[in-house]
């Protein structure tokens, strides 16, 4: 391959003259400035704006940097629109007020507090509340369609520890009306999306973020992105776990790339099981049962056809909040009283059929492809990895601890507390994702591109490479399954200082022998996913390290962190921040909460 690598994407005119022009004194040159890493050519494409993701948080993002007449560039991973943010299925919290006049910001907030167990950093709580309003009629405006009252209002209904009908939605398929939305209404605007490009590191240069290393994953080239601002918008890491509602693709990029950067991340030990993944078959297990199946009247019943909750949380039943369920389920399957293929059962028999076709259309279907018919048939379901509470420490602006590093979405941390509150995750993509795209470009206009570091850009594309390379080593496939078997059984809904110990040792034991072996079967890079496994498996690895850790570290019973061994003094309520330390180690300290009204108790 010559100095100048073949740029395969089918820019407009527009972009052309982006992409070849010199901006702000950097000679606009593929081939970084003449100097050749000979063996690895790499290209470098310039942008004002980066965003890292394209689920609901990225191209929200996206189009509001877009709206400052800025050159911004989103990468996905998969093709634009295949993101999870499908899969919240039930809802996006809004204290509308539509269906319960008595609802309002304010106890939204509170709800907010009280399922966050108080450890929300409750600044960004308020945001949250505050803003989601707007941003529901933003989504209405771009063309989203929710399903309405008799009245023809926004249509709300019940989740779990919430005061009022609050969740809007439209059937069960919230999360792709908005994704669906999102992705036509970036289309619209001039931001260039790179489909299918994998971000692997972000360049930090005089304290700022300035770019990040990719691989299309298409061609196998490697590509340097640089920016003025960039937005994380990676989503999740239930991958980790070996039982997951999540997409394939949500493995911790995010957090990875972050703390290698330098980032503070918060509350690591914070994950959300959600209390009702499918069971069987198999292939589909861990897959969400929406909330929306609780919130429209389905109830819990275990093997002596006991509804359980009762035992329980007597006042809510099966709506209180999504770690009390997850555990009154994960209790009565230990104790015998699970169903045949270790979890309990779901019935919405009871419901009316026209309420649950028009309601839960798309959990008839996927019931429907495992041969059950849950108009008349119980469900069995199970918790499943869901969602991570901690992650990339934010401001009120969307900054991360790094400038010009901004972050959105569920690669945050700190807007949920301990235990977010099923709805909540949708309006925070939005919220967030239109205030990061804000603050980035605001950032990006005060401020030109720094220079960039050769050398961390061939150590990066050098390290890739070498999984390809190599000519013997470990699968990534199997090391994938036992790192996501380990953090299953030990780091899980119930969690003792033992197996956590055991899971940080054994964490580290791969960190520093598997993760150096790690051996692609075929040595091909274009549309290698064995390869993209491999990269994969490194983030995997940090991001479970930094969970788990944090897990250690919380002695007492929080939100979703829950200890069979809980230290029965730890009253305090605080954060855990994590962050690299000079030695490249994991260092973990505990912080002041941000109260802004809420006492905890
Ligand atoms: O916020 C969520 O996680 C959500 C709406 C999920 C669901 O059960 O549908």
């Amino acid at each position: 391959m010559d100095g100048i690598a073949e740029y395969r994407f089918v820019p407009s005119i527009a972009s052309l003259k982006r992409f070849f022009l010199p901006r702000d004194g950097i000679p606009q040159d593929n081939s970084l400035g003449g100097q050749q890493l000979d063996e690895l050519p790499y290209k470098t494409i310039l942008c004002d704006v980066l965003v890292v993701g394209a689920g609901g948080a990225g191209c929200r993002a996206a189009i509001e940097a877009s709206k400052q007449n800025l050159d911004v560039i989103m990468l996905s991973k998969e093709l634009l629109g295949k993101a999870h943010t499908s899969m919240a299925e039930g809802g996006y919290n809004v204290s509308l007020g539509n269906v319960d006049p008595n609802d309002d910001v304010e106890t939204h907030f509170k709800d907010t507090i009280v399922g966050g167990n108080h450890l929300n950093n409750q600044e960004l709580a308020e945001i949250l509340v505050r803003d989601a309003s707007e941003r529901i009629y933003d989504l209405e405006e771009m063309g989203a369609v929710f399903d309405r009252t008799p009245e023809g209002k926004i249509a709300q209904r019940p989740f779990g520890k919430q005061s009022w009908r609050r969740t809007a939605y439209a059937s069960d398929r919230t999360g792709s009306e908005i994704m669906v939305t999102l992705t036509e209404a970036i289309r619209k605007t001039s931001v260039r999306v790179f489909d299918e490009v994998f971000a692997t590191k972000i360049l930090v240069e005089d304290g700022r973020a300035c770019g990040v290393c990719a691989v299309d994953l298409k061609y196998g080239d490697y590509i340097v992105f640089r920016a003025k601002s960039i937005i994380m918008a990676t989503g999740g890491a239930g991958r980790i776990f070996k039982v997951t509602s999540n997409a394939q693709l949500d493995v911790g990029d995010g957090y990875a790339m972050a703390y290698e950067a330098g980032a503070e991340l918060i509350d690591m030990e914070m994950i959300q099981f959600h209390p009702t993944g499918m069971v069987k078959p198999e292939s589909a297990k861990g897959r969400l049962v929406t909330e929306a199946v609780r919130g429209e009247g389905g109830i819990l019943l275990n093997n002596k056809g006991e509804r359980f909750m009762n035992n329980y949380y007597p006042k809510v039943m099966e709506l209180a909040g999504r770690d009390q369920v997850a555990r009154s389920i994960m209790k009565e399957v230990i104790a015998g009283r699970g169903s045949p293929d270790g979890g309990v059962y779901l019935s919405i028999a009871h419901l009316p059929k026209r309420i649950v076709e028009f309601r839960l259309e798309s959990m008839i279907e996927q019931f429907g492809d495992a041969g059950v018919d849950i108009r008349e048939e119980p469900m069995q379901v199970s918790p499943t990895a869901h969602h991570f509470m901690g992650g990339i420490s934010i401001d009120t602006k969307s900054q991360s601890s790094i400038p010009g590093l901004y972050a959105a979405g569920e690669c945050t941390g700190g807007v949920h507390g301990g235990n977010r509150l099923g709805g909540n995750a949708l309006a925070d993509t939005q919220v967030f994702g239109a205030l990061a795209g804000e603050s980035a470009a605001r950032f990006a206009k005060d401020h030109k591109h720094t220079g960039i570091n050769r050398q961390a850009i061939i150590a990066e594309f050098q390290r890739l490479e070498a999984m390809l390379t190599r000519k013997e080593g470990i699968s990534p496939a199997d090391a994938r399954d036992e790192l996501t078997e380990l953090m299953w059984n030990k780091v899980q809904i119930f969690r003792n200082e033992e197996d956590m110990e055991e899971a940080v040792k054994e964490l580290k034991r791969i960190e520093e022998e598997v993760v150096p072996k790690i051996k692609v079967q075929v040595s091909e890079k274009r549309f290698n996913p064995g390869w993209h496994q491999a990269i994969e498996f490194g983030h995997m690895v940090i991001t479970a390290r930094m969970v788990a850790e944090a897990a250690l570290l919380r002695k007492g019973n929080r939100g979703a962190h829950y200890r069979t061994d809980a230290d029965p003094n730890e009253k305090g309520y605080y954060n855990i921040i994590i962050e690299k330390d000079d030695n490249g180690e994991i260092a973990l300290r505990k912080k002041d909460l941000v109260i802004t009204r809420i006492t905890p108790p």
